[in-house]
């Protein structure tokens, strides 16, 4: 963890056996499906509709009583994901809007006792994922607009807002996260989003993050604040970023850290669904995607909006299952591998698992080699992944060139198989 003031106390964190072995496995999973899903998604304008539409609080519930997912269905969902060649499942348990997607004591603005629904989806699919070996992590919003403990717009003094009973919704949170991490078996992370809304209030993570450790050892926290992370957790998040790089505007000055690293990123531009958007990111684009995360170490986590009625938009099932087809046949490129070999260029990434490195030139460099910079590993052959063609390579003190005459063998990646010493 870098050093960081906090305006509040934070305790040192020795993450368990369990924890570091959780960590790893989450590195090998390398690609997730992310799902938002809320009542706003009954609007078709995305998950901030509440807000940019300028809609009341109290008018904005009501949509809670239209909202009948009829076709919902996990199984669908999980199938899905697999198709998609993705290994776990990040959903909204609640966002922004403070409406719970699962069964809560804690409050009765949730899906079983609001809408006509009146079920827990996230029962079935923490049970469907269960048994098709998918990991489920729960996204949770720190953030509130509705209620009166969170205070939204309220002046932060001494760590809370204003004449509004911090600690309250301190003990809400903890009460919900405790349903979370008991009433639906393992659960893989809780993804945290929302704390840059108000980042000098003491949101007692060192109470909230202990009481997930305690609870559920192996669980891991993430949080997407935007800064360095913080001790207790076990994920950095990039948002519409890859690690290192700043394109979308969130992580201006945030270092990549030794932790495992996601980037979340979605198919179309908003989160939820959303009925005007036609621009979706190509199979094509979401390879290069994944496969530049994982040249920098990272998971891609991949974000859907689900319709109101429970369904997953056609497009983009199509959209995910041409990815999969592709990891099907390339997932030992990807899966399982580590990256930072080198910093990406120009032309593509390397990944790596022990003694291959698998070189994805995404871009033709338009040169007949490619050059891999500062290379010092001792190279035994180099072979085309699909055709297994023998490559001739050069090394020297600048670096490896590869000579691949211009290879291309399918229209995405053309991945070269180094073995190394
Ligand atoms: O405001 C949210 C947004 O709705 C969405 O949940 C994304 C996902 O990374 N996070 C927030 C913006 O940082």
């Amino acid at each position: 963890y870098a050093q960081q003031k906090y305006p509040y106390e934070m305790s040192e964190y020795t993450p368990s056996s369990e924890n570091l072995k959780a960590r790893e496995e989450f590195r090998n999973m390398r690609f997730g499906l992310f799902i938002h899903w809320g009542i706003y998604s009954v609007l078709g304008d995305g998950e901030w509709v509440m807000h940019n539409q300028r809609i009341p609080y109290d008018k904005y519930k009501r949509l809670a009583d239209f909202f009948y997912p009829m076709d919902f269905d996990a199984r669908e969902w999980v199938k899905i994901a697999k198709d998609a060649g993705m290994k776990y499942i990040t959903i909204t348990s609640r966002h922004h809007d403070g409406f719970s997607m699962f069964d809560t004591e804690a409050s009765d603005y949730n899906i079983v006792d609001a809408t006509p629904y009146g079920k827990d989806p996230l029962k079935e699919l923490a049970e469907e994922c269960k048994k098709e070996g998918i990991k489920l992590n729960f996204y949770y919003s720190l953030l509130d607009w509705g209620r009166e403990d969170y205070g939204f717009g309220k002046k932060i003094v001494d760590g809370g807002p204003v004449d509004t009973d911090w600690d309250s919704y301190i003990e809400f949170m903890k009460t919900q996260l405790t349903e979370l991490l008991t009433n639906y078996g393992e659960v893989g992370c809780v993804w945290f989003d929302g704390h840059w809304e108000r980042k000098n209030a003491n949101w007692h993570y060192d109470q909230i993050y202990s009481l997930i450790h305690d609870l559920s050892p192996a669980t891991l926290i993430a949080n997407n604040h935007h800064i360095q992370p913080i001790p207790g957790e076990d994920i950095q998040v990039f948002e519409r970023d890859l690690p290192g790089e700043n394109f979308a505007g969130y992580s201006k000055g945030v270092k990549v850290s030794k932790l495992p690293l996601e980037t979340c990123a979605t198919i179309g531009e908003a989160w939820g669904f959303n009925l005007n958007e036609k621009n979706y990111k190509s199979p094509k684009e979401i390879i290069h995607l994944l496969v530049k995360a994982a040249g920098k170490d990272a998971n891609l986590l991949l974000n859907v909006g689900p319709m109101p009625n429970g369904k997953i938009q056609p497009e983009f099932v199509s959209i995910l299952n041409e990815v999969g087809q592709w990891l099907k046949k390339y997932g030992e490129t990807i899966y399982g591998t580590r990256g930072q070999i080198i910093p990406n260029q120009e032309w593509g990434t390397i990944t790596a698992k022990d003694n291959t490195l698998f070189v994805h030139v995404l871009n033709q460099p338009g040169l007949p080699y490619v050059f891999i910079p500062q290379f010092d590993k001792k190279v035994l052959s180099a072979t085309s992944f699909d055709k297994n063609v023998k490559l001739k390579f050069k090394q020297q003190k600048e670096g490896l060139f590869i000579y691949t005459g211009g290879l291309k063998e399918n229209d995405i990646d053309q991945i070269i198989k180094l073995k190394i010493k």
